[in-house]
């Protein structure tokens, strides 16, 4: 049964689950749930997603929304196979846990209140206010410092590997580093540019790139 993935090819949320059944070689298909016509708040699509957000799956009965449960279904239900995603001991698996919290709490809502002032409110004809911009890149910039402290010591987020907690990142950085004009963030940081730089080379993270169109 190939998995359905609800949602949209440019759409962050959605990428984060991709990314990671990319990684697992998991076979999926992307329905398309169109956000500028609001399909997404149609009672037909609430029935997956009750509040009304991308992305939601479907794996033959099963189904789950929220895209951090969804990665983390899939790097538990598929830990033997690809890639560990998860960490390996019980304080491993906390340590990657941890750097997901982070990501869901303390940077998540600064790219996505960003993303909503720059592109989401010039696209429906309103301006954006550039004070919200500017506290959030504030705020973003000490976020980046820790993480720069924490790459100081370790190679990536969760330990010495790739784990979901680089993964659930990479959709966020990739808008700041290419569609915010906020590359400024990650590069003006040695281990965090050379993080960024080596996530971003992974094949799996490519073939999203490829698939969404950029
Ligand atoms: N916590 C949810 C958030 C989902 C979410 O905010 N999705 C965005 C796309 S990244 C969306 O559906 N936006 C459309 C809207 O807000 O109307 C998750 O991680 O799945």
């Amino acid at each position: 049964m190939v998995v359905k993935v609800y949602g949209a090819a440019q759409a962050a949320c959605p990428q984060r689950v991709m990314a990671c059944l990319l990684e697992k070689d998991i076979p999926f298909d992307l329905v398309h749930v169109d956000l500028p016509s609001a399909q997404h708040k149609l009672s037909s699509f609430l029935l997956k997603q009750p509040f009304g957000l991308v992305p939601a799956i479907e794996d033959g009965d099963f189904r789950l929304f929220e895209s951090r449960a969804i990665m983390r279904y899939y790097a538990t239900k598929y830990e033997e196979r690809g890639p560990n995603l998860l960490g390996k001991t019980l304080e491993e698996k906390a340590i990657v846990d941890q750097w997901v919290e982070v990501e869901a709490h303390n940077f998540n809502n600064l790219v996505y209140n960003i993303v909503i002032e720059v592109l989401i409110k010039p696209k429906m004809g309103e301006q954006g206010d550039i004070n919200i911009v500017k506290s959030c890149e504030h705020k973003l910039d000490k976020v980046f410092d820790v993480y720069e402290e924490r790459l100081s010591s370790s190679k990536y987020l969760g330990g010495d590997y790739f784990t979901l907690a680089d993964l659930t990142h990479m959709p966020s950085i990739r808008y700041l580093v290419h569609e915010l004009g906020l590359a400024h963030l990650v590069h003006n940081r040695n281990k965090v540019s050379a993080w960024w730089i080596d996530i971003s080379d992974r094949p799996a993270w490519k073939n999203l790139m490829i698939l969404a169109g950029y």
